[in-house]
């Protein structure tokens, strides 16, 4: 085993916006940022914890001395390959063991994963490599019936500064990933713990999408407090059956707020009853975490009782809207505590306490994790509204961003100048102190927790030669929450719905962002100052 790397020096990546000193320093002092990476992390858990279980997934099992020896032995591969500090990385891994390992391995180095989907296709992986410059790219051979391989082809092609292709499985032309395990390079310095870690990707309003940069100390702080607000010790086992990239099954506390704690991960490729109960049963999950619409299936699908899932103490959702209905469900029919989670990949997340009455669990979505999160509810003009009114929720706290990653002129929007983040979420706040989820600002759809900024969609459909204009907006929908629909104002030779979607498929766009709906219209409604009225727009739906 190397011996406990060097500390490089704390680097500012350029394109990131850290905190001021003063706040660092005051986040420090309450013992919020205690100094320590993950690769570190990593380390102690595998001391501390050797032969209990880290990881499950498929038939691999690794204990935390494994994955720790593996997460090295990766880290001399990637450094051979010429992978480092700094360079960034995108990763596009469904729930597999071999995610974990790759991201440790980055950590451990300084190297910077991205954290793409499983579900992104050419359109998003290209602006995520082209962006961020990428250096590498880690895939799976296949996925659900897709193969990764054929996306890198186009991708490598499209993007100069990609120059490995690592492969899970059958690599085809490129690396595969059970080449680099090598012996442990002893001597590699890390990252320093204030140090840029990887990037999130946000949900976004925009045209393009915009990257996250999490620090070691901000995103550790954050599973340390959601270990203790969940309750997690060494014996909890946690089910990852939403995609493991994403905030909420990575960190809320998800796989890597499990792994601080020394507890158990469970990885599901797919979140389907039929793959996750089984997996329940057989490793007696206490805990997971799952979106609405998931959560209304396993919901009917556990009242047939064909699985013993009484191990389940806590089933946490968040993502989108749970609806109270869906919401009062969960005890009657899984025996165990539902917890509201309320978050967002650029920071803040509330959660409802577990020993929290019944009405504030069924009712409410939660409360910040910090006694240092700050929270400002604002009107329109952006004044702070009166106590229990909805506006809009600006958040600042110590592991929440104060800029996305190279968007100077966007973070001038995006954050207010004393660094709050405007989250384009309409909030009210309870007597209690809990945040009521009303409803959105911002120009996004959330399609059952798969976010959708509704500006990229359009600007992909512009980009069709008899498309004069377009303007997405959504619909709501008894199961998804959310649904999308494209109003499109046709040139002389009128398109098709089905030539449109397959014009976004072939485009390469994510199937999630594919319009549910398409309408054609002659005009846009508007707004006082000319602008697409989107309410009215939506308004000509019902009517129809
Ligand atoms: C989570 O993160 P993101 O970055 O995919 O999406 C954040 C947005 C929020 O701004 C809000 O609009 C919506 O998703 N949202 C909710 C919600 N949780 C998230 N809307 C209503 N009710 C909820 N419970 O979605 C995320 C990140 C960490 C933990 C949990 C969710």
């Amino acid at each position: 085993m190397t011996t406990p790397s060097p500390q490089r020096e704390p680097t500012l990546l350029p394109g990131c916006t850290p905190w001021p000193e003063e706040f660092a320093a005051r986040y420090r002092q309450a013992g919020y940022w205690r100094g320590e990476t993950f690769g570190q992390m990593l380390r102690e858990r595998a001391q501390r914890h050797g032969d209990r279980t880290a990881l499950v997934a498929g038939t691999q099992r690794w204990s935390y001395r494994e994955f720790d020896e593996r997460t090295d032995r990766l880290v001399a591969g990637f450094h051979a390959l010429g992978i480092k500090p700094r360079d960034r990385v995108v990763v596009q891994l469904p729930n597999i063991a071999e995610f974990f390992e790759v991201v440790f391995a980055l950590f451990r180095l300084g190297a910077l994963p991205v954290f793409a989907l499983p579900a992104h296709r050419s359109a998003e992986i290209n602006y995520f490599c082209e962006f961020t410059e990428a250096v590498a790219y880690v895939i799976p051979d296949k996925h659900s019936g897709f193969d990764y391989r054929t996306l890198a082809e186009k991708v490598r092609g499209a993007v100069p500064s990609l120059r490995h292709v690592i492969v899970v499985g059958e690599a085809g032309p490129f690396t595969p990933l059970s080449q680099l395990y090598a012996s442990p390079a002893a001597g590699l310095p890390g990252p320093a713990p204030s140090d840029v870690a990887f990037f999130q990707l946000s949900g976004g309003s925009t045209g393009v999408p915009k990257l996250i940069p999490r620090t070691h100390d901000d995103y550790i702080y954050s599973l340390r407090g959601s270990v203790e607000i969940c309750g997690l010790d060494e014996t909890s086992v946690y089910l990852c059956a939403l995609p493991a990239a994403h905030n909420f099954p990575l960190s809320s506390p998800g796989v890597l707020g499990t792994l601080y704690a020394g507890g158990t991960a469970v990885l599901a490729l797919h979140p389907s009853p039929d793959q996750t109960f089984p997996l329940i049963e057989r490793e007696r999950v206490t805990l997971t975490a799952l979106v609405p619409p998931l959560a209304m299936i396993w919901l009917d699908a556990a009242k047939a009782r064909r699985h013993d899932l009484s191990s389940l103490k806590v089933l946490q959702v968040g993502g989108a809207r749970l609806s109270a209905e869906a919401a009062q469900r969960v005890r009657p029919t899984l025996g165990c505590t539902l917890q509201q989670v309320y978050g967002m990949a650029e920071g803040l997340v509330n959660y409802t306490r577990l020993d929290d009455p019944e009405e504030l669990i069924v009712a409410t979505q939660g409360r910040p994790i910090s006694p240092d999160d700050e929270i400002r509810i604002i009107d329109e003009d952006g004044r702070d509204v009166a106590p229990g009114e909805t506006g809009q929720l600006l958040t600042r706290g110590p592991y929440t961003i104060r800029g996305y990653y190279n968007a100077e002129a966007h973070n001038a929007r995006a954050f207010t100048s004393d660094g709050f983040y405007c989250t384009g979420d309409l909030v009210r706040v309870t007597p209690e102190g809990y945040m009521v989820v009303e409803g959105r600002a911002k120009d996004q759809i959330n399609r059952g927790g798969d976010k959708i900024a509704a500006e990229e969609v359009e600007n992909h459909l512009l980009a069709h030669p008899s498309v004069h204009d377009a303007a997405v907006i959504s619909i709501p929908d008894p199961f998804l929450g959310e649904r999308t629909c494209a109003f499109v104002i046709p040139r002389e030779a009128p398109p098709t719905a089905a030539t449109l979607t397959s014009f976004l498929r072939e485009r390469g766009l994510a199937a999630y962002k594919i319009p549910d709906r398409v309408e054609f219209v002659t005009t846009f409604p508007q707004t006082g100052v000319g602008k697409v009225s989107k309410k009215a727009l939506r308004e000509t739906l019902t009517r129809r």
